[in-house]
C-alpha cells in the first residue's frame, strides 16, 4: 500500500493523487511527521517539499518522479504510452506544467494576501496567459493534453489551471483559456477520477480563500 505524505491545500499533492486514481492505485494519505515545514520534514526531504510517498519501505519525494516511479512499479492503465516519441512528448508537457505555468500560478498568491501587491496583477496575467498561449500549441488536446487517454503530461494541469481560476476569480478576474484548453478543462471536469482525486484540495482551497474573504 502506497502512503503519501502531503496535505490537503498543496497543489502538487494534488497532482500525485490525480495519478493514483487514473491509476486505480489503493493509497492511504498522511500529513508529513512533525509538519511539511518542520525539520524532521527537513532530515527526510532535503527540500522540505510535499508530497512524498512511501512504498515497502522505499520513500521518495518530487511529483515526478513519483508519478513515474509508481508507473514502474505497479501495473493497470499507465500514464505512459505509446512509442518512445510519444512518451518523451508527455514527460515534455508534464515538465511545461512545473517549469512554466505553476510557477506563473503561484506567483498570484501574494496578492491573495497582501492587498498592496494588486497593482501587479496584469503583468502576472500577461505572464501566465502567454503561458497559457505556448501550452495550448504545445498540447494536442485529443481531449487529453498528449490525446486520447490521460497521461502524466494532464496531472499537474489538472489542478493548476483550477487553481489559476480560483485565483483570478478571488481577485475580480475570469480566467480566459485558449479554445483547445477550454476543450480539455471540459474533459477534466467530466473525469470522475480527476474529480474524485480533487475533492480534498477543492475542498482545502475554497476553505483558504474564504478565510482570506472573511480577514481582508
Ligand atoms: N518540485 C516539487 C515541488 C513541490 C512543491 O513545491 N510543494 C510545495 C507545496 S504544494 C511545497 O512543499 N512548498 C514548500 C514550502 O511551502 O515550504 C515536486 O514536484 O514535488
Amino acid at each position: 500500500m502506497i502512503i503519501l505524505y502531503g496535505a490537503a491545500l498543496s497543489s502538487y499533492t494534488a497532482k500525485v493523487r490525480v495519478a493514483l486514481h487514473w491509476r486505480g492505485i489503493p493509497y492511504t494519505e498522511q500529513e508529513p511527521p512533525g509538519g511539511y515545514r518542520s525539520d524532521a520534514w527537513s532530515q527526510r526531504v532535503p527540500m522540505g517539499t510535499i508530497p512524498a510517498i512511501e512504498h515497502d519501505g522505499f520513500f521518495l519525494a518530487e511529483s515526478e518522479a513519483i508519478i513515474e516511479y509508481l508507473e514502474e512499479a505497479f501495473t493497470g492503465q499507465p500514464l505512459l504510452t505509446g512509442s518512445a516519441q510519444d512518451r518523451a512528448r508527455m514527460r515534455a508537457l508534464a515538465r511545461l506544467h512545473d517549469l512554466h505555468v505553476e510557477p506563473r500560478v503561484r506567483a498570484l498568491f501574494p496578492l491573495i494576501r497582501q492587498s498592496e501587491k494588486r497593482d501587479l496583477l496584469p503583468q502576472l496575467l500577461a505572464a501566465l496567459d502567454d503561458r497559457l498561449q505556448r501550452l495550448a500549441r504545445a498540447a494536442v488536446c485529443g481531449p487529453y493534453l498528449a490525446g486520447e487517454r490521460p497521461s502524466v503530461a494532464d496531472c499537474g494541469f489538472a489542478v493548476t489551471l483550477p487553481l489559476a481560476r480560483c485565483l483570478l476569480q478571488a481577485l475580480g478576474h475570469t480566467l480566459d483559456l485558449p479554445g483547445k484548453l477550454k476543450a480539455w478543462e471540459h474533459t477534466m471536469a467530466n473525469d470522475s477520477s480527476v474529480q474524485a482525486a480533487l475533492l480534498p484540495w477543492n475542498a482545502a482551497t475554497e476553505a483558504w480563500l474564504s478565510n482570506f474573504a472573511q480577514s481582508s
